[in-house]
Protein backbone atom coordinates (compact mmCIF):
# COMPACT_ATOMS: atom_id res chain seq x y z
CA UNK A 1 0.00 0.00 0.00
CA UNK A 2 1.31 3.23 -0.59
CA UNK A 3 1.90 5.75 1.97
CA UNK A 4 -0.10 8.48 0.97
CA UNK A 5 -3.73 6.14 0.94
CA UNK A 6 -2.21 4.51 4.29
CA UNK A 7 -2.32 8.08 5.55
CA UNK A 8 -5.56 8.88 4.59
CA UNK A 9 -7.03 5.67 5.72
CA UNK A 10 -5.78 6.19 9.21
CA UNK A 11 -6.88 9.97 9.51
CA UNK A 12 -10.07 9.14 9.53
CA UNK A 13 -9.78 7.08 12.47
CA UNK A 14 -7.52 9.02 14.75
CA UNK A 15 -7.75 12.81 16.71
CA UNK A 16 -5.26 15.93 14.99
CA UNK A 17 -3.23 15.39 17.54
CA UNK A 18 -2.89 11.08 17.23
CA UNK A 19 -2.61 11.81 13.78
CA UNK A 20 0.82 13.81 14.05
CA UNK A 21 2.00 11.33 16.63
CA UNK A 22 1.94 8.78 13.78
CA UNK A 23 3.92 10.81 11.48
CA UNK A 24 6.09 11.47 13.90
CA UNK A 25 6.83 7.64 14.24
CA UNK A 26 6.40 7.11 10.72
CA UNK A 27 9.81 9.16 10.60
CA UNK A 28 11.34 7.50 13.13
CA UNK A 29 10.50 3.98 12.67
CA UNK A 30 11.62 4.64 8.83
CA UNK A 31 14.92 6.26 10.32
CA UNK A 32 15.64 3.28 12.91
CA UNK A 33 14.77 0.91 10.03
CA UNK A 34 17.38 2.29 8.01
CA UNK A 35 19.72 1.95 10.87
CA UNK A 36 19.25 -1.79 11.96
CA UNK A 37 19.03 -3.23 8.61
CA UNK A 38 14.65 -3.44 9.01
CA UNK A 39 12.74 -3.71 5.64
CA UNK A 40 12.03 0.10 5.80
CA UNK A 41 8.26 -0.28 4.04
CA UNK A 42 7.12 -2.54 6.26
CA UNK A 43 8.29 -0.14 9.36
CA UNK A 44 6.30 2.53 7.12
CA UNK A 45 3.29 0.85 7.38
CA UNK A 46 3.40 -0.64 10.82
CA UNK A 47 4.26 2.74 11.77
CA UNK A 48 1.21 4.89 10.27
CA UNK A 49 -1.26 2.04 11.31
CA UNK A 50 0.18 1.21 14.93
CA UNK A 51 -2.67 3.34 16.77
CA UNK A 52 -5.76 2.44 14.49
CA UNK A 53 -7.53 0.93 17.17
CA UNK A 54 -6.24 4.04 19.84
CA UNK A 55 -10.34 5.47 19.67
CA UNK A 56 -12.33 2.43 19.54
CA UNK A 57 -14.69 2.33 22.36
CA UNK A 58 -13.43 0.48 25.14
CA UNK A 59 -16.80 -1.76 25.02
CA UNK A 60 -15.97 -2.65 21.66
CA UNK A 61 -12.40 -3.71 22.14
CA UNK A 62 -13.32 -5.65 25.21
CA UNK A 63 -15.90 -7.76 22.51
CA UNK A 64 -13.20 -8.18 20.18
CA UNK A 65 -10.71 -9.39 22.81
CA UNK A 66 -13.27 -12.16 24.19
CA UNK A 67 -14.68 -13.06 20.69
CA UNK A 68 -11.44 -13.67 18.67
CA UNK A 69 -10.10 -15.42 21.98
CA UNK A 70 -7.41 -12.75 22.70
CA UNK A 71 -5.20 -13.21 25.69
CA UNK A 72 -7.61 -12.88 28.41
CA UNK A 73 -5.75 -11.65 30.92
CA UNK A 74 -5.58 -8.33 29.01
CA UNK A 75 -9.07 -7.47 29.98
CA UNK A 76 -7.96 -7.66 34.01
CA UNK A 77 -5.04 -5.02 32.55
CA UNK A 78 -5.36 -1.41 31.77
CA UNK A 79 -7.49 -0.72 28.86
CA UNK A 80 -4.54 1.36 27.41
CA UNK A 81 -3.21 -1.62 26.36
CA UNK A 82 -6.15 -2.81 24.49
CA UNK A 83 -5.97 -0.89 21.01
CA UNK A 84 -2.93 -2.22 20.20
CA UNK A 85 -4.22 -6.21 19.35
CA UNK A 86 -7.69 -4.85 18.93
CA UNK A 87 -5.68 -2.48 16.27
CA UNK A 88 -3.77 -5.72 14.51
CA UNK A 89 -7.25 -7.58 14.36
CA UNK A 90 -9.09 -4.25 12.48
CA UNK A 91 -5.80 -3.36 10.33
CA UNK A 92 -6.84 -6.95 9.00
CA UNK A 93 -10.11 -7.35 8.75
CA UNK A 94 -11.29 -3.54 8.26
CA UNK A 95 -7.87 -2.74 5.76
CA UNK A 96 -6.99 -6.19 4.56
CA UNK A 97 -3.33 -5.76 5.63
CA UNK A 98 -2.34 -9.66 5.92
CA UNK A 99 1.35 -9.38 6.60
CA UNK A 100 2.37 -10.84 9.77
CA UNK A 101 5.21 -9.50 10.39
CA UNK A 102 3.57 -6.53 9.97
CA UNK A 103 0.10 -7.21 12.27
CA UNK A 104 2.64 -8.58 15.06
CA UNK A 105 4.45 -4.85 15.15
CA UNK A 106 1.08 -3.41 15.80
CA UNK A 107 0.18 -5.88 18.02
CA UNK A 108 2.67 -5.88 20.27
CA UNK A 109 3.79 -2.55 19.97
CA UNK A 110 2.47 -1.09 24.13
CA UNK A 111 3.14 -5.01 26.06
CA UNK A 112 6.02 -5.85 24.16
CA UNK A 113 6.61 -9.32 24.29
CA UNK A 114 9.68 -12.41 24.81
CA UNK A 115 11.52 -12.67 21.38
CA UNK A 116 10.44 -9.67 19.65
CA UNK A 117 10.94 -9.18 16.01
CA UNK A 118 13.54 -6.84 14.58
CA UNK A 119 10.27 -4.67 12.70
CA UNK A 120 8.52 -4.98 16.63
CA UNK A 121 11.45 -3.30 18.27
CA UNK A 122 11.89 -0.72 15.61
CA UNK A 123 7.99 0.02 16.16
CA UNK A 124 8.24 -0.15 19.82
CA UNK A 125 11.10 2.46 20.22
CA UNK A 126 9.51 4.49 17.27
CA UNK A 127 6.55 5.06 19.33
CA UNK A 128 8.71 5.81 22.61
CA UNK A 129 10.72 8.25 21.02
CA UNK A 130 9.25 10.40 17.98
CA UNK A 131 9.51 13.89 18.16
CA UNK A 132 6.53 15.08 19.78
CA UNK A 133 7.07 12.91 22.63
CA UNK A 134 8.16 14.16 26.11
CA UNK A 135 8.42 11.88 28.44
CA UNK A 136 11.34 12.50 31.67
CA UNK A 137 14.16 10.30 30.56
CA UNK A 138 13.54 10.04 26.76
CA UNK A 139 16.82 11.83 25.93
CA UNK A 140 18.55 9.33 27.05
CA UNK A 141 16.91 6.90 24.99
CA UNK A 142 17.45 8.44 22.01
CA UNK A 143 20.73 8.45 22.71
CA UNK A 144 20.97 4.92 23.12
CA UNK A 145 19.07 3.99 19.90
CA UNK A 146 21.93 5.41 17.76
CA UNK A 147 23.85 2.66 19.55
CA UNK A 148 21.54 -0.55 20.50
CA UNK A 149 18.32 -1.02 19.33
CA UNK A 150 18.08 -3.66 22.58
CA UNK A 151 19.44 -0.99 25.23
CA UNK A 152 17.40 1.69 23.90
CA UNK A 153 14.22 -0.66 23.69
CA UNK A 154 15.30 -1.67 28.01
CA UNK A 155 15.99 1.94 29.08
CA UNK A 156 12.47 2.16 27.42
CA UNK A 157 10.69 -0.24 29.31
CA UNK A 158 12.83 0.77 32.52
CA UNK A 159 11.14 4.23 32.41
CA UNK A 160 7.65 3.01 31.49
CA UNK A 161 7.55 0.21 34.31
CA UNK A 162 8.71 3.02 36.52
CA UNK A 163 6.25 4.97 35.93
CA UNK A 164 3.52 2.82 35.95
CA UNK A 165 4.78 1.72 39.43
CA UNK A 166 4.83 5.29 40.65
CA UNK A 167 1.24 5.50 39.78
CA UNK A 168 0.70 2.30 41.48
CA UNK A 169 -0.65 0.62 38.70
CA UNK A 170 -0.23 -2.88 37.59
CA UNK A 171 1.94 -4.14 35.27
CA UNK A 172 1.24 -6.56 32.47
CA UNK A 173 3.45 -9.73 32.93
CA UNK A 174 4.68 -9.21 29.11
CA UNK A 175 6.59 -5.80 29.61
CA UNK A 176 8.26 -7.27 32.54
CA UNK A 177 9.24 -10.29 30.45
CA UNK A 178 9.93 -8.36 27.40
CA UNK A 179 12.42 -6.66 30.22
CA UNK A 180 13.99 -9.90 31.54
CA UNK A 181 14.41 -10.94 27.77
CA UNK A 182 16.19 -8.05 26.33
CA UNK A 183 18.30 -7.89 29.92
CA UNK A 184 19.15 -11.51 29.35
CA UNK A 185 19.85 -11.11 25.71
CA UNK A 186 22.66 -8.15 26.34
CA UNK A 187 24.33 -10.06 29.13
O1 LIG B 1 -0.71 4.54 22.13
P1 LIG B 1 0.41 5.43 22.55
O2 LIG B 1 0.02 6.45 23.57
O3 LIG B 1 1.12 6.05 21.39
O4 LIG B 1 1.51 4.51 23.27
P2 LIG B 1 1.40 2.99 23.73
O5 LIG B 1 0.64 2.20 22.76
O6 LIG B 1 2.81 2.56 23.99
O7 LIG B 1 0.57 3.03 25.07
C1 LIG B 1 1.26 3.38 26.23
C2 LIG B 1 0.30 3.49 27.37
O8 LIG B 1 0.00 2.20 27.91
C3 LIG B 1 0.97 4.29 28.47
O9 LIG B 1 0.05 5.29 28.89
C4 LIG B 1 1.21 3.30 29.54
C5 LIG B 1 0.08 2.33 29.31
N1 LIG B 1 0.24 1.03 29.96
C6 LIG B 1 -0.59 0.57 30.90
N2 LIG B 1 -0.20 -0.61 31.36
C7 LIG B 1 0.93 -0.93 30.71
C8 LIG B 1 1.22 0.10 29.80
N3 LIG B 1 2.28 0.06 28.98
C9 LIG B 1 3.08 -1.04 29.08
N4 LIG B 1 4.15 -1.12 28.28
N5 LIG B 1 2.85 -2.06 29.97
C10 LIG B 1 1.80 -2.05 30.82
O10 LIG B 1 1.61 -2.96 31.62
FE1 LIG C 1 -0.32 2.84 20.92
FE1 LIG D 1 4.79 2.29 23.64
FE1 LIG E 1 1.54 5.41 19.42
Amino acid sequence: MERKEALEIVRKQLTEHRYTHTIGVMETAIALAKRYGVDEKKAEISAIFHDYAKFRPKDEMRNIISEQKMEKDLLDFNSELWHAPVGAYLVKTEVGIEDEEILNAIKFHTSGRVNMAPLEKVIYLADYIEPGRHFPGIDEVRELAKISLNKALIQSLINSIQFLMKKNQAIYPDTFLTYNALVNEEK
